[in-house]
């Protein structure tokens, strides 16, 4: 009889919004609940495959947002697993050490808070399942947490569960860093590991799994999100395999416009690139940031009338089912300016002067100036549209100077009164 568990980490749980361009309430509704969804799809597959356990390596929270509302919601799912005689184990991550509820909430008897190091047996049929953890109460944890791990017991099956930033991941906060190869050189069968968002698995004398988030939070985290559901064997061999968990799949959807003319020509190529990315997209809702591409003589009319193309976008997305527009990245390169036709005409000449003028030291200043006026008059909950110190306000500055003369040639050409 084999023993069965699911594998997550970093649910993050009602993590806050964390794009501020969702602007459509029913789309920004959908995100902001989808970590709830995703683990109520976490529960439904254990109660699916029943399976002997799960395994949750860490920051379960979001830190200290997290509400008794978040407690109430969890504590009903731990109640079914509860009822059906699914055992949880759980450790803390850096997040969860901040959360107030993760020390007030009280779980049924079959969940396993770890908190020093802690090992608890199960047993399935003839074999012995050891799953090791600990937490570390503190959001910081600058070393190695793995010498804290008791050595693998004999004629068991061994589980170490353990939140590490590994070697280090971009935009990861350092935590109880380790490598790969201490963690096969440790004796275990499984590390079930948790911390990068990215899924990670590295087989060799142990199986190291590093399962990711297991719903998308933003763009920055587009893709399949999932779980492991591992298999225990008898001859205590160890077999995973991946389960799609998200409910609101982000993606990035490239159109090239090259060729396009007109306004309608536009918008059919954006709604067939909606319709090639949905085909692909196994989650119940795709979440589109389209980026247009290309060089199109549309590019005037497109920057001015933004707005409306997101509209039309939305709505082609809308008709598809399911799938929403996040945001829409105009990233056109601006038609080529060599021809006789195009030195001939005023605005471009217009147009060239202005950029120009923009990148002079001289205009800088002043504009720079400006911005820091409003910068000052504002509240200070609205000053950081400018960035947050002196790099980001030159980042801001080169944004605005380099997309202004665009803008103003854009209104020109499309000789729009709005
Ligand atoms: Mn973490």
């Amino acid at each position: 009889m084999a023993f069965r568990f699911v594998h997550t980490a970093d649910i993050h749980l009602d993590s806050p919004l964390r794009s501020l361009a969702m602007r459509n309430p029913d789309l920004a509704g959908l995100v902001g609940d989808a970590s709830r969804q995703a683990f109520v799809s976490i529960v439904d597959l254990c109660l699916e495959e029943r399976v002997d356990a799960l395994v949750i390596a860490g920051d379960l929270y979001d830190g200290e947002q997290t509400s008794m509302k978040t407690a109430r919601f969890l504590a009903s799912q731990m109640t079914r697993l509860h009822q059906t005689g699914i055992r949880v184990f759980k450790i803390r991550g850096n997040h969860d050490a901040l959360s107030r509820i993760s020390k007030q909430l009280v779980f049924p008897d079959t969940v396993t808070i770890f908190g020093r190091a802690q090992s608890v047996l199960q047993t399935a049929g003839g074999l012995d399942i050891v799953f090791h953890g600990l937490s570390f109460a503190n959001p910081k944890a600058p070393d190695s947490l793995l010498t804290k791990y008791p050595a693998a017991r004999e004629g068991a099956v061994n589980i170490g569960i353990m939140h590490t930033s590994l070697a280090g991941s971009p935009g990861h906060d350092v935590y109880a860093p380790c490598s790969i190869a201490d963690l096969h050189a440790h004796g275990f069968d499984y590390w079930a590991l948790g911390h990068i968002h990215v899924r990670q698995v590295y087989s060799g004398a142990s199986t190291v799994v590093m399962p990711g988030i297991p719903q998308g939070r933003d763009i920055n985290e587009a893709g399949e999100k999932s779980v492991t559901l591992v298999t225990v064997r008898d001859d205590r061999s160890v077999e995973i395999e991946e389960r799609l968990t998200s409910v609101a799949q982000f993606e990035r959807v490239s159109v090239d416009l090259t060729g396009a003319v007109e306004w309608p020509e536009a918008v059919a190529c954006i709604r067939f690139a909606l319709e090639e990315m949905r085909a692909t997209v196994r989650s119940r809702h795709a979440v589109a940031r389209v980026g247009l591409r290309g060089t199109s003589p549309l590019l005037w009319a497109l920057i001015r009338d933004r707005d409306l193309l997101l509209a039309e976008a939305e709505q082609a997305a809308e008709q598809l089912g399911h799938t929403w527009v996040e945001k829409l990245e105009l990233d056109l390169a601006p038609p080529r300016t060599e021809t006789d036709e195009d030195i001939a005409d005023p605005i471009f000449e217009l147009g060239q002067s202005m950029r120009a003028d923009a990148t002079s030291e001289a205009f800088r200043a002043e504009a720079r100036a400006f911005v820091q006026k409003m910068v000052a008059d504002l509240p200070a909950d609205g000053r950081d549209f400018a960035g947050k110190d002196e790099a980001g306000l030159e980042q801001f500055l080169d944004q605005v100077l380099s997309k202004g003369a665009d803008l103003v040639t854009a209104r020109l050409k499309s000789g729009g009164s709005s």
